[in-house]
């Protein structure tokens, strides 16, 4: 298929590069000019949109996807009849509303469908998709989707699939933060780190999400997969859908607060792991986070 894929960070250079791979004919735009194996490169949006049947986002948050799509030089410029645009950023369910009916005005279709997996699950076409979008409309991009990844699942219309996302992302939120208090307890008590992740991997306390981050925890690699800032982005993300759908979350409130310090110490741009190095460091442990030469 003709393909625009627009931002190349972390997560969609190795999307679009993994398209561009199994043979889609693929242009990519990022706002700071970057190059992917096999795709054309694009000077803008509009450009990289100019005759694509499927316009493929993958940007930092809400603001980012509405310049992407209507700022200057935007999709937008672009769109025709029958094109569908699709949104693996996580971005606000609400706005994610008000850009469909935007880009249906031009008789296009949208489709939210962030994505798990983190950088290593994209680099391996191996992401999940949670969608939100028309079935007919899906069935047309599923080349696209197994191109990337290994599942696809439709939560339901247009602004399920960011719904989802950052409902999961909540849950991984405070299973990390559960962890990181966990083992800052065992440790300030003089229990091993690496004692204390084994056992837990024995019982039913066993997690997917400390699975996958205590191995880096246990290096004090917080090289990010993803980012603090992302995570952060997403916590404001499931406060204000929680405001607007009148939903008390206490526990996400407190972890928010850990978040506002991380970021103003300077740990935006690692891992959110990295949240673990503020508890150590309170606890009067000694720290040795940061990212590795
Ligand atoms: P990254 O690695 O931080 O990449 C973010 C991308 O978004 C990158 O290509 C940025 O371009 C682009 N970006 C950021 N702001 C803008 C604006 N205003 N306009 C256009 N493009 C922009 O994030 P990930 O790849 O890890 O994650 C992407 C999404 O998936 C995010 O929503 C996650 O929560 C999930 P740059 O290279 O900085 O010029």
């Amino acid at each position: 298929m003709k393909v625009a894929f627009l931002g190349l960070g972390i997560m969609g250079r190795p999307m679009a590069a993994n398209l561009a791979k199994k043979g889609h004919e693929v242009a990519v735009w990022n706002r700071t000019p970057k190059q992917v194996e096999g795709a054309r490169a694009a000077a803008t949006p509009a450009e990289a949109a100019q005759g694509a049947e499927v316009v493929w986002m993958c940007v930092s948050d809400t603001v980012a996807v509405e310049q992407v799509l209507f700022g200057e030089n935007g999709v937008e410029d672009s769109l025709r009849e029958g094109m569908i645009v699709v949104d693996s950023s996580t971005i606000s369910p609400a706005r994610t509303l008000e850009f469909a009916k935007r880009v249906r005005g031009h008789g296009a279709d949208y489709v939210d469908a962030p994505i798990t997996g983190s950088k290593i699950g994209a680099e391996a076409g191996q992401l999940i998709f949670m969608v939100g979008g028309a079935e007919p409309t899906l069935e047309r991009i599923r080349p696209l989707f197994e191109a990337m990844g290994k599942a696809v699942k439709r939560m339901g219309d247009t602004g399920k699939g960011q719904a989802t996302k950052i409902s999961m992302n909540l849950m991984i939120a405070l299973i990390f933060e559960g962890f990181a208090e966990a083992l800052t307890l065992a440790t300030k008590q003089g229990v091993h780190a690496e004692n204390f992740v084994e056992l837990i991997g024995m019982t039913m306390v066993k997690s997917g999400v400390v699975d996958y981050k205590a191995p880096f925890v246990l290096k004090n690699d917080y090289s990010p997969n993803f980012p603090l800032r992302l995570m952060y982005k997403d916590i404001r993300l499931m406060l204000e859908a929680a405001k607007d759908a009148r939903v008390k979350l206490p526990a996400l409130r407190t972890v928010e607060e850990i978040y506002e310090v991380a970021s103003e110490e300077g740990l935006d741009d690692l891992d959110y792991a990295a949240t673990l190095t503020l508890l150590q460091k309170w606890a009067g442990l000694e720290v040795k986070g940061g990212v590795p030469a």
